[in-house]
């Protein structure tokens, strides 16, 4: 599958080539910057003062901080936490504070590399690099049909990239399928949300961490994964209730007022105890459920079904321990509850996230300061994702089966309607299946390394080692996904470019170009921009000159949704408010001058369903698909290790300030007394099994997991060479946090290792 240096291919329109600029060291270079000025803020690279500061969304979670970052001789050489920004309030968490320091790395992709007829990958030209993919992906169009051809994106690039990606790859390039890391991650919420209120909508503020007196968090980790919202629930003055639903004790846990310590993917038989409890000793609010809600009778008589006794011994968890909780929230007054991936990741996960809506809805804590069924999202722009990719949904968060949806956004993209598909893409877990199947031949990855990050990874490296075409779009030529890649397309990162982001509460936040992108890598817009000329179709797309324009694109797209942003005055209002939170229409805009910093959903009782009703949606336990045996007696958990680590690592191990933050090794937890048992001593090498791999790392020792239980952090590459694909039926989500090992001591340690908890 190696491609020829020359591919002989004529491109089918010519990209007016860029100017030919000095870099600041003397070297020259053909870079495709933004115009300054060009988004109407003065803030482009080419055009920031010399000397000063300006203010961007940081590019790693989905809290969303705001950055100041310092400028000097026109490039950005500093940064301190903003504390001007309603987010973070002067709070930064160790990856924030070193976020200019990852774009400097040998490992960075700064020229596009073609796999030669040796098998190496070697620097090309752009205008080779864009004649080749645009090439391939007609060749194998050409042999092999439309579905033959699929992308695979991220939750990690600005709206207007992920916008720009969705309509050229699927409205210009007749490419059918284009799935995300998003759906590793929020699809669970995306449907859940979708199905319960219409929309799918997070109702809350980042306000209501301070203004709960019950807050419970239900499969998430904040002091790991979001420290600064964590910050947030320590700013909270009501001395709330903390309840953690965890099989873990983690950092969170210990910090909870309640540990509900259940056992892996008990959550939603313990939810419905709840639940139960909670109508039983009437702690709903009647009148909201009758005039907001539907489905409560159904409801009640499903939960009558999860007493107390059974769902203790099924859970693990004590009878008094679940009355307390549910008493907490039953009399809270305002009561959030808050759900990550514990929850997200599993393969009843759609129908465990709506048992939590259930319990804020009959509750009546929902559209209040401090309450909500609150989905905390991961990634930086992951919800960007959700609205703008054009995969699942259209544009916008339309309907690509509704015809009245397509002639709609036809209309704001100024295309033809027919360009549109009427159908939304295969999931990713079908787009791997159509790899194995030989249906999809060529694949397109752009800021995502499913190498390292898709479930049951050995057999994804070698399903992605089966295409005709590899074309991997990352900052970095080292990703485990980009070293299997037979094109590499060097992007420009976070503060090398512009665009949006929107965080966990809705709110678009700006990132701005305040470096120069190194060598010849380009922003992923004008990477997009390239191929789209190549490709044949600059005419479709000619509105679409920079970031900034395509936001008004966006925004014509979004009127009358729920995520309207009509009423949102370009970059600058965004830059001045400290973000703005969808929805902002064109009418709020008239009544109020400014957006309120702090806005949450639902305060009028009305959901997005025709009826203006949420559902209450309950479902049968669903068995776990892989239990623990005799041959394989430990269930392994895995997820975030440290703050200071970044998934698959790629931008976080460039920092030396962060990896003196982490273990460096593979490590795994377990408990002391399964230690015992099985002779491991805290720091030796350990094999871990499971049915599809064998895997080595260090153990340690650790309290903080159960008996019978193990977690393994992702951030290691092998990790995924163990976990078993499995999926939520609704959303396609990967069950990740839940599979059967067996673990044995490899060796003892000369030294033992340090420990890091
Ligand atoms: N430092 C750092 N921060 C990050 C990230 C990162 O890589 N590093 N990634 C970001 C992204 S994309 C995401 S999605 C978020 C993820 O943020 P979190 O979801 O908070 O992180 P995880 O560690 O994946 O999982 C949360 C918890 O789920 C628990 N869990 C496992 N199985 C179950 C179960 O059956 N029931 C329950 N109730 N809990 C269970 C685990 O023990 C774990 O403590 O973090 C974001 N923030
Ligand atoms: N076992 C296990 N596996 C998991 C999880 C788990 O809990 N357990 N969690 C899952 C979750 S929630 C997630 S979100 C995924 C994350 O999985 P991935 O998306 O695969 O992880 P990242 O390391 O964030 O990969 C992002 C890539 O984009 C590149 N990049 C960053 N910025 C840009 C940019 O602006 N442009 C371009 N072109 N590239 C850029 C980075 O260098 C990196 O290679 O992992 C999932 N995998
Ligand atoms: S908490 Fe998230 S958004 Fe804030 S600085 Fe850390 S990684 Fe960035
Ligand atoms: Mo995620």
């Amino acid at each position: 599958m190696s491609i020829g240096q020359s591919t002989g291919t004529k491109p089918v329109s010519i990209l007016p080539l860029p100017p030919i600029l000095q870099r600041r060291d003397g070297t020259m270079t053909r870079e495709l910057l933004l115009k300054p000025g060009q988004h109407g803020l003065g803030m482009t690279h080419d055009s920031l003062a010399a000397d000063t500061t300006t203010t961007a969304t940081c590019g790693y979670c989905s809290t969303g901080c705001g950055l100041r970052l310092h400028i000097k001789d026109g490039e950005a050489i500093g940064l301190t936490p903003e504390t001007n920004y309603p987010v973070n309030l002067g709070m930064a968490c160790p990856k924030g504070w070193e976020a200019l320091r990852v774009l400097d790395s040998d490992e960075r992709a700064t020229t596009p590399l073609l796999r030669d007829s040796g098998g190496k990958l070697q620097p090309i030209s752009w205008e080779l690099a864009f004649e080749t993919f645009v090439q391939k992906v007609r060749d194998v169009q050409a042999k092999h049909g439309p579905d033959s051809v699929a992308f695979l994106s991220t939750g990690q690039i600005p709206c207007e990239e992920m916008a720009f990606l969705g309509a050229l790859a699927r409205f210009a390039m007749g490419i059918r399928h284009g799935d995300g890391n998003t759906r590793q991650c929020m699809a669970t919420a995306v449907s859940a949300y979708k199905e319960s209120f219409g929309f799918d909508a997070p109702p809350f503020t980042y306000d209501d961490f301070e203004q709960s007196d019950c807050l419970v968090f239900i499969g998430a980790n904040p002091c790991i994964g979001h420290p600064i919202m964590w910050e947030r629930v320590l700013r909270n003055r009501n001395n709330p209730e903390i309840i953690v639903i965890d099989p873990r004790r983690t950092e969170t846990a210990m910090a909870s007022t309640q540990h509900l310590q259940l056992r892996p993917k008990s959550d939603l038989a313990l939810l419905y105890a709840i639940t139960n409890w909670l109508i039983e000793n009437d702690h709903v609010d009647h009148e909201f459920v009758h005039s907001h809600t539907r489905g409560f009778d159904e409801l009640r008589e499903h939960v009558a079904k999860f007493d107390l006794g059974t769902v203790s011994k099924s859970c693990g968890v004590s009878e008094e321990s679940i009355v307390r909780a549910a008493r907490s929230i039953g009399t809270g007054k305002a009561v959030s509850l808050w759900w990550t991936m514990g929850v997200n990741q599993s393969y009843e996960g759609t129908r465990t996230a709506q048992a939590i809506i259930n319990i804020a809805l009959i509750t009546g804590n929902i559209g209040k300061p401090g309450t909500g069924a609150n989905s905390i999202t991961g990634q930086c722009n992951a919800m960007g994702s959700r609205l703008w990719s054009s995969t699942t949904n259209l544009f916008g968060h339309h309907r690509f089966e509704s015809e009245a949806d397509r002639i709609k956004v036809a209309e704001a993209l100024n295309m033809d309607v027919d360009c549109i598909p009427s159908q939304g893409s295969w999931k990713y877990d079908r787009i791997i299946e159509g790899v194995r199947r030989g249906e999809i031949k060529a694949l397109w990855v752009i800021a995502t390394n499913p190498a390292h990050s898709w479930i049951d990874q050995s057999d994804v490296c070698s399903l992605l080692g089966k295409l005709d075409f590899l074309a991997v779009q990352d900052m970095y030529h080292t990703t485990e996904t980009a070293r299997l890649a037979d094109l590499v397309l060097p992007s420009a990162g976070w503060g090398e470019k512009e665009g949006t982001f929107i965080n966990s509460e809705r709110r678009y936040g700006l990132l701005k170009k305040v470096r120069r992108a190194p060598g010849q890598a380009l922003a992923d817009f004008q990477i997009l921009k390239g191929i789209a000329h190549y490709w044949g179709a600059a005419e479709q797309f000619a509105e679409w000159t920079d970031p900034e324009a395509v936001f008004r694109i966006m925004q014509r797209a979004s009127r009358d949704q729920p995520c309207d942003i009509t009423g949102i005055d370009g970059y600058a209002e965004i830059d001045q408010c400290g973000g703005i939170q969808w929805p902002w229409t064109e009418h709020d805009a008239q009544a109020t001058s400014r957006p309120p910093q702090q806005r949450r959903l639902f305060a009028d009782g009305r959901f997005f369903h025709d009826d203006g009703k949420a559902r209450l949606i309950v479902d049968d336990i669903t068995p776990m698909p892989e239990p623990t045996s005799s041959e394989y007696p430990v269930m392994l958990l895995t997820g975030r290790g440290t703050v200071s680590q970044w998934h698959t690592q790629t931008r976080t191990r460039q920092s030396p300030v962060l990896k003196m933050l982490y273990p460096q090794e593979a490590y795994i937890e377990i408990n002391p007394v399964d230690a015992d048992q099985w002779e491991i001593d805290h720091g030796d090498l350990v094999i871990i099994e499971s049915r599809r791999g064998r895997i080595q790392a260090n153990a340690n020792v650790t309290a903080t997991v159960r008996r019978g239980q193990a977690f393994m952090p992702m951030h290691y590459e092998i990790t995924n060479q163990i976990t078993l694909s499995h999926f939520d039926p609704h959303s396609g989500q990967p069950s990740y946090k839940d599979c059967a090992v067996r673990i044995t001591r490899s060796a003892k340690r000369s030294q033992p290792i340090r420990s890091h908890v």
